[in-house]
């Protein structure tokens, strides 16, 4: 594979002789490698990007690239160094924005960021702050980025569309898996109402569309060694959205006590601490901007993303795991049942977590 790796990473713009290419992170979707160089030369970031899940990923290369220089203008603008701060995609020898090999993968590669640290988890509350107001920073820095971006991942955070897959899924039930499932299928049906309720004020424009990250686990931030937000990174899925995406979707993954795929689900819940840390730091660069019903709605919108998870964990589990990686058969089912212990606790502290916005607001 390394040589399979080796060969692909010549076909782009590297600096410096390549000492090796090997495995990095855990990401469900794209596979990811690091590109050392030579001492002295830069490392490089690899990625076999999903075809299946981005598409087309031209136009998705495309996206990232307006954005990333949008970002560099702006943090040059404002005395910050540009290749630290934002991301760089290296194009290929042919100047495109993406190799395609002779299996029809595409890859891309950006810069590696060096001295950097990414976290799995919000270990204190002050790194939370820190990404509360990275994200916020990153809204704010693409809100005024005026080339439209492709929606290359229609419906992503649209849960009527959600739905709509979900219904279909279940009507297939293609590997049997339905009936074993039951319980799980009624956590997802008992709320669709509240969901769709919430999700016509985006439909009708009561709650506004911008341009938004839309997966903003902490994972997605690079932070330097002070502990502050360098550089928000993985900008696949940044689209046309509502910032409440990022928002509930940082929650879902900052304020867990427990992990993704907890097997323990007593591990698994909602810390308010993170949460409220999250919340300051994030309102701290975005209050400016939000409108009061995006306000209104900022902590439902952990509620929504995390339902949306369990809903898609399920979905694919019954569909017959098709669109994470998983590690074992179980693995969405596990998935799905510690998402939906997180909804849990989120729904028992709604209250709570409403007081703390409107403390932060004002
Ligand atoms: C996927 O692969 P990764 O970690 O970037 C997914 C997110 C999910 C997440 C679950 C394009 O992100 O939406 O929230 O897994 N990305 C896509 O942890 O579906
Ligand atoms: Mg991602």
């Amino acid at each position: 594979m390394n040589t399979k790796l080796i060969a692909i990473a010549r076909n782009f713009q590297l600096e410096g002789e390549i000492k090796e290419v090997t495995n990095l992170g855990e990401g469900f979707i794209n596979d990811t490698y690091i590109i050392k160089t030579v001492a002295g030369r830069p490392n490089y970031i690899l990625q076999r990007k999903n075809k299946r899940i981005f598409s087309p990923i031209p136009a998705m290369m495309d996206n990232i690239q307006k954005v990333c220089l949008h970002i560099k203008k702006k943090v040059e603008k404002a005395g910050g160094d540009p290749m630290r701060e934002a991301m760089t995609i290296i194009p290929a020898l042919d100047e495109k924005l993406y190799f395609l090999d002779e299996e029809d993968e595409y890859w891309a590669v950006c810069l590696f960021i060096e001295d950097t640290i990414a976290y799995n988890a919000a270990e204190t509350p002050d790194l939370a702050t820190a990404g509360g107001k990275g994200i916020g920073k990153f809204q704010s820095l693409v809100a005024d980025l005026e080339e439209p971006l492709v929606n290359i991942l229609p419906g992503f955070h649209d849960i009527r569309y959600r739905f709509k897959q979900w219904d279909a899924v279940l009507a297939k039930d293609p590997v049997g898996r339905k009936a074993e499932v039951a319980e799980e299928i009624g956590w997802i049906e008992s709320r669709r109402d509240e969901m769709l309720d919430f999700y016509q004020l985006v439909e009708n424009g009561t709650i506004p569309t911008r341009i938004s990250h839309n997966d903003t686990k902490i994972n997605n931030i690079l932070f330097d060694k002070q502990g502050e937000v360098l550089c928000v990174i993985d900008l696949d899925t940044v689209l046309s959205s509502t910032v409440l995406n990022d928002f509930g979707d940082a929650i879902r993954f900052y304020t867990n006590t427990g992990l993704e795929d907890d097997l323990n689900l007593d591990n698994v819940s909602m810390d308010m601490k993170i949460f409220e840390a999250f919340t300051q730091g994030y309102l701290e660069e975005a209050k400016t901007f939000l409108t009061e019903k995006e306000l209104e709605y900022l902590a439902f919108s952990a509620k929504y993303i995390t339902y949306e998870q369990v809903l898609r964990f399920l979905m694919d589990y019954i569909d017959g795991d098709n669109y994470y990686k998983t590690k074992s058969p179980e693995h969405n089912l596990v998935r799905t049942r510690a998402q939906y212990k997180l909804l849990q606790s989120i729904e028992a502290q709604f209250e709570e977590m409403n007081r703390i916005v409107q403390n932060y607001c004002s």
